[in-house]
């Protein structure tokens, strides 16, 4: 049964953002009283969380699928959906976000670091939202759009300040229990232990991590026994203590040959890019199990050798506890003088993760296609703009037009040569496909009369100043006119009457 688990792959899906909703106020005696559907609710994000009290990645690789809530649906007399609910997942401190192509997103190596790994989408806007003084009853709203849904590689990397490395049996998880509460698994059988373990020391005032890692044996790098896998665990440590086992009755071993072994696999293991290597961090040497005589023979044998190569070494017993004392507090005072160093050194940059800003820009990409050229629209806008609008709508399709007008994208379309009736696609994969139509606005360049002139002028419906005065006079003449006329009627008629009264 698996217990531990460092590496996983979480498949996510955020939630998709409620659409908005159109509706128009009715009253008694004003049946139609303006638009008053409410705006979708925005979809739940997924929020990575690192918590000091998660140790293991196993919930993950049991239920890898995970998704955030939905918004809810925007509501008429201006009621807004309900925002969708976020999930946020416990990983262990230490562990890093990769994307799918391995390119790491985030290192979660503080306590309490949120990352939202999948943003929800977005609420769509209800019509009375998207009323404006030109438009005052909108007949559409917008839908929400889908939420982030992909892949992340969670990889846990254990953050700790002192490493133990050693041959299988050197006695690695019996030293980490005498001297934290950390209760491994113990036994006198190599790879015991399958998996790093984590213990807390106190020596002193000075309070520091170990972490416990399985066994190395010769051609660890190739992959043998457990090879070098879990030296991703001893990635983030400060110093490294190698347990040598002097009691071991196994034949071509002695601790100063198996150390050279050990080295030579750790010189084999990459780190990551800025980080050093780990045979150039501080290193000591425990020979253990001191309370077998033989041994203690051996390790007096040895020292003077392994001093020599410039190590400090400890003989320890993690059965009689000899000389654990000496170690921790040796362990204390480098962990101490590290943390000084590293709080003297211009902090790291911090890592600020912003959100990705809008991007203006978006870009018209030509295609060959069997039937004529295809020009697919690339930009995050046009795509969110296709994604909420309703096409059964056709005002809805009108806005939509609107918007990648105002983008400029048609202008772009004729710079990149499309032709009326092109087939356009907007977005990636199949995306929406419709024949273009260019409005008036764009079609100057499309023109063919010579540079300089411009046909449509000729139509032109507006009229000139002197056209105006002209009309103007020719009105106020056809007034007068027709005054004159009623005038001599008039005159006329009273003519008649006066006529008959004489
Ligand atoms: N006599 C004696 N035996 C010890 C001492 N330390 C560990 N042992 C024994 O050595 C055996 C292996 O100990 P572990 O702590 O499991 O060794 P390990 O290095 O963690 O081994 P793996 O997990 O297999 O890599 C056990 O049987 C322990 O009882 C010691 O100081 N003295
Ligand atoms: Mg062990």
């Amino acid at each position: 049964m698996v217990t531990f688990v460092d590496r996983v792959t979480l498949h996510l899906r955020a939630g998709k953002g409620g659409n908005g909703c159109v509706s128009v106020r009715r009253e008694k005696f004003k049946p139609l009283a303006g638009p008053d559907g409410g705006n979708g609710g925005h979809g739940g994000d997924v929020v990575l969380v690192s918590d000091p009290q998660v140790t293991t990645l196993l919930s993950y690789h049991h239920s890898p699928h995970r998704s955030a809530g939905n918004g809810g649906f925007g509501m008429g007399d201006n009621r807004s959906g309900a925002i969708g609910e976020s999930l946020e997942l416990t990983v262990p401190v230490g562990t890093v976000v990769k994307d799918p192509s391995g390119d790491v997103l985030v290192d979660m190596l503080e306590p309490g670091m949120r990352f939202v790994v999948a943003p929800g989408g977005l609420g769509g806007l209800g019509n009375a939202s998207l009323a404006n003084p030109k438009r005052k009853a909108p007949g559409f709203a917008l839908l929400g759009t889908p939420g982030w849904e992909g892949d992340v590689l969670l990889e846990l990397k254990t953050v700790a300040d002192v490493a133990l490395v050693g041959y299988p049996s050197a006695g690695k998880s019996s030293l980490i229990a005498a001297i934290s509460a950390a209760r491994p698994k113990i036994a006198d059988y190599p790879f015991t232990t399958l998996h790093p373990n984590l213990g807390v020391v106190q020596a002193g005032d000075v309070r520091f991590t170990v972490a416990d890692v399985p066994g190395l044996i010769e051609g660890a790098s190739e992959g043998k026994g457990l090879g070098l896998e879990f030296l991703r665990h001893v990635e983030r440590c400060t110093a490294l203590v190698h347990v040598l086992d002097c009691a071991t009755l196994e034949p071509g071993r002695d601790p100063l040959s198996d150390l050279d072994v050990i080295l030579a696999e750790l010189a084999a293991y990459p780190v990551p890019d800025g980080q050093v290597s780990l045979l150039e961090r501080p290193q000591l040497v425990a020979l253990n199990k001191v309370d077998v005589p033989e041994a203690k023979d051996l390790a007096d044998l040895v020292r003077p050798e392994l001093e020599a190569r410039g190590f400090r070494v400890f003989d320890i017993s993690t059965v009689s506890h000899e000389g654990l004392r000496n170690l921790t507090f040796a362990l204390g005072d480098l962990i101490t003088r590290h943390r000084v160093e590293q709080a003297s050194a211009p902090a790291p940059e911090r890592i600020v993760i912003r959100p990705k800003a809008a991007e203006r820009d978006f870009s018209v990409r030509v295609e060959g296609g069997t039937y004529g050229n295809i020009y697919r629209i690339l930009g995050e806008k046009p795509v969110r703009w296709v994604q909420q609008t309703d096409f059964q709508n056709e005002e809805a399709v009108g806005y939509l037009a609107d918007r990648l007008e105002r983008l400029g994208v048609e202008d772009q379309l004729f710079r990149s040569g499309a032709t009326p009736g092109a087939t356009v696609v907007i977005g990636e994969g199949d995306g929406i496909i419709f024949d273009w139509e260019p409005s008036v606005t764009s079609a100057a360049e499309l023109m063919t009369a010579p540079r300089g002139t411009d046909p449509r002028l000729l139509q032109s419906t507006r009229r000139t100043t002197s056209e105006r005065r002209e009309r103007y006079h020719d009105s106020m003449d056809a007034k007068a006119a027709a005054r004159a006329e009623l005038e001599a009627e008039r005159r006329a008629e009273r003519g008649q009457d006066g006529g008959d009264a004489e």
